[in-house]
């Protein structure tokens, strides 16, 4: 077992039925020109966090986990986005339509692939879904269950909406999730400072929250103890 140091209290887990799952960590809204700045956001927050992410992803690859990234992506004909999916807010470019990285949040699009820095390793698990939570329409459960996976370990964008749904949805489903502070990021800091302090509340209410570094050392000293 590893034990890592987290809020509310200590995150205890198996690598074997432990997955990194990793949320959207698209160009669509990572960079300019995609969902997020048509929305209205500043995107370069969350261009920051490439590197944490990178890190995690590394240490979770060392560990032999197994390692999940999704992406928020619609069929080309949008025959999976609801009328209201589409048609809310007053966004200058709206899900479907061509931007500066091709049509937006589609399935094959230049803005649809995850960003260089995160990208995914081959035998990795990449899941294309159209709502905000990872489990809702797509076989993820059915994925983890059959892999044995038990708890989860997540990251990736933004916190408030898709990583915060997916841990909601997790939750449900009995899974134990350890959020990984530095490696998510909202356009907002307050929303994601609200989302950490959520999930971890009433006594981890949603999960645990952890610093990366404390993830990270809990992980090399596993290997070590394994090794030695
Ligand atoms: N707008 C926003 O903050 N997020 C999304 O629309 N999708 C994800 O969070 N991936």
């Amino acid at each position: 077992m590893t034990v890592v140091r987290a809020q509310p209290y200590l995150y205890t887990f198996d690598t074997r039925t432990t997955a990194l799952v990793v949320i959207d960590m698209q160009r669509d809204f990572i960079e300019p020109g995609g969902f997020g700045e048509a929305l209205g956001n500043d995107v370069s927050r969350l261009e920051a966090i490439v590197p944490a992410v990178a890190e995690l992803l590394d240490v979770c690859r060392k560990a032999r986990m197994m390692i999940v990234h999704t992406r928020e992506a619609h069929r080309p004909d949008l025959s999976d986005c609801p009328p209201s999916k589409l048609g809310r807010g007053h966004a200058h470019l709206r899900i479907g339509d061509r931007g500066p990285m091709g049509r937006i949040l589609i399935k094959g699009e230049p803005g649809h692939a995850i960003v260089s820095g995160a990208a995914p390793a081959a035998g990795e698990l990449v899941l294309d879904k159209p709502g905000k939570g990872a489990f809702y329409a797509t076989s993820l459960h059915s994925d983890l269950i059959a892999a044995g996976i038990t708890h989860l370990v997540v990251a990736g964008v933004t916190t408030e909406v898709c990583v915060q749904s997916t841990l909601r949805e997790a939750n449900d489903r009995g899974y134990e999730c350890l959020l990984i502070e530095e490696a998510t990021e909202s356009y907002f800091p307050a929303f994601k400072a609200a989302t950490l302090d959520m999930v971890r509340a009433q006594g981890g209410i949603v999960g645990w929250t952890a610093h990366l570094a404390d993830f990270a050392g809990a992980l090399e000293k596993a290997r070590e103890t394994h090794v030695s």
